[in-house]
């Protein structure tokens, strides 16, 4: 396999080399080992590579998935035990307001499956459907400032489409090739959709590359407000549907690199010195911090603005994860406004 001068990628690594005790074995929901593994072998740049194609492969492949677990979040898979705290909004501190103008949006979002259901790339057609009628449903008796509206993307012209990807409101149209390789847009956009609150600030994402994404986002930097809002729809959200909890991996996703809180804390924000300087990659590590273009993931920054959030997902609190990203955050404005 040919990787250039890149290193391979963890499933790669972690593939253990006698096979033939996998050959014959399938979770119930019929996945294979090479099922986890067929995005790694079309794409040798993956940095990752695997994906969890129902909930059982994490522990039926656990040779597999808890060494590329460990590596990816730094963590002892034989200790872990899945730990949970929202901790509470109104103790987050609002940032200087030199600080807050480098700012330009902020949002975070949680990744869920629901029970009873494979993952995206085991769901078929009829079963995608049910699935999003199922959340559909669920989302319907929200109430409150969370009361919205669910639309199909197959109901969606492509104007209105790109109007809200624009707003960075709607996923971009399957176009992540890791993931396709991994049968994530299988008969794509059938069963896909998204769902939005009046204000559109509290949007929930439906068979992306998760089942659920609920996601709080405003313009500026009150992660304050962002962060309560999605205190209450993730509350909100439990009790009208069940999602599928690891005691190790805490909530599981399609993405091993999503497992635990499902949690990603961004702001979009201008730091062109530190970008310009080499700086940003180096704070990025040192403070558990992944940087990001501002189009998603795998696209390319625009005017010095990137998309900065917690690299880290499990092993550590919802609350812990926050005030991680906001003392990160923190240290690259102290270093851009230097
Ligand atoms: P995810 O957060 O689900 O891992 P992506 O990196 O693909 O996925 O980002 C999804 C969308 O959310 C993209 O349109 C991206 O621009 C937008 N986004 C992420 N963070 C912010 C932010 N802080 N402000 C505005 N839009 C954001
Ligand atoms: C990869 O392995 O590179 C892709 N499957 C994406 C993995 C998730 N993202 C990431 O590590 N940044």
């Amino acid at each position: 396999m040919s990787h250039g001068s890149k290193k391979p990628s963890l499933t790669e690594k972690y593939l253990p080399k006698d096979l033939w005790k996998w050959l014959s074995v399938k979770t119930s929901f019929g996945t294979t080992v090479y099922d986890c593994v067929k995005s790694a072998l079309e794409h040798p740049d993956s940095n990752v590579g695997l994906y969890a194609p129902d909930p059982e492969a994490y522990d039926t492949f656990s040779e597999l998935f808890h060494p590329v677990i460990a590596e990816y979040h730094k963590v002892e898979v034989e200790t872990l035990k899945s730990i949970h705290d929202l901790g509470s909004a109104d103790n987050l501190e609002d940032l200087p307001q030199n600080y807050a103008d480098q700012i330009v949006s902020t949002r975070v979002r949680v990744g869920r499956t629901v029970k009873g259901f494979p993952m995206a790339s085991k769901l078929t057609r009829d079963t995608r459907l049910e699935l999003e009628s199922k959340i559909k449903e669920g989302l319907s008796k929200l109430d409150g400032e969370l009361a919205g509206t669910y639309k199909s993307l197959t109901e969606m012209t492509k104007a209105e489409k790109d109007a809200l990807i624009e707003e960075h409101i709607l996923y971009n149209d399957a176009d992540d090739k890791y993931l396709r390789d991994a049968g994530g847009y299988d008969d794509w956009p059938v069963g896909r959709g998204i769902f939005m609150n009046n204000d559109k600030n509290f949007i929930v994402w439906v068979n992306e590359e998760d089942h659920i994404r609920i996601i709080s986002m405003q313009k500026g930097a009150s992660l304050k407000q962002v962060w309560g809002r999605l205190v209450k729809a993730i509350h909100a959200m439990e009790t009208v549907m069940e999602f599928v909890r690891h005691d190790k991996f805490g909530y599981l996703t399609f993405c091993p690199t999503n497992i635990g809180t499902g949690l990603r804390a961004s702001v979009h924000v201008k730091v062109p010195k530190t970008a310009e300087s080499g700086k940003l990659n180096e704070i990025c590590s040192s403070m558990d911090l992944q940087p990001r273009g501002i189009h998603g993931e795998h696209t390319e920054s625009v005017g010095g603005v990137y998309d900065i959030s917690n690299k880290i997902r499990i092993g550590r609190t919802e609350w812990d994860l926050i005030n991680t990203m906001w003392v990160g955050v923190k240290k690259l404005l102290e270093n851009e406004l230097a």
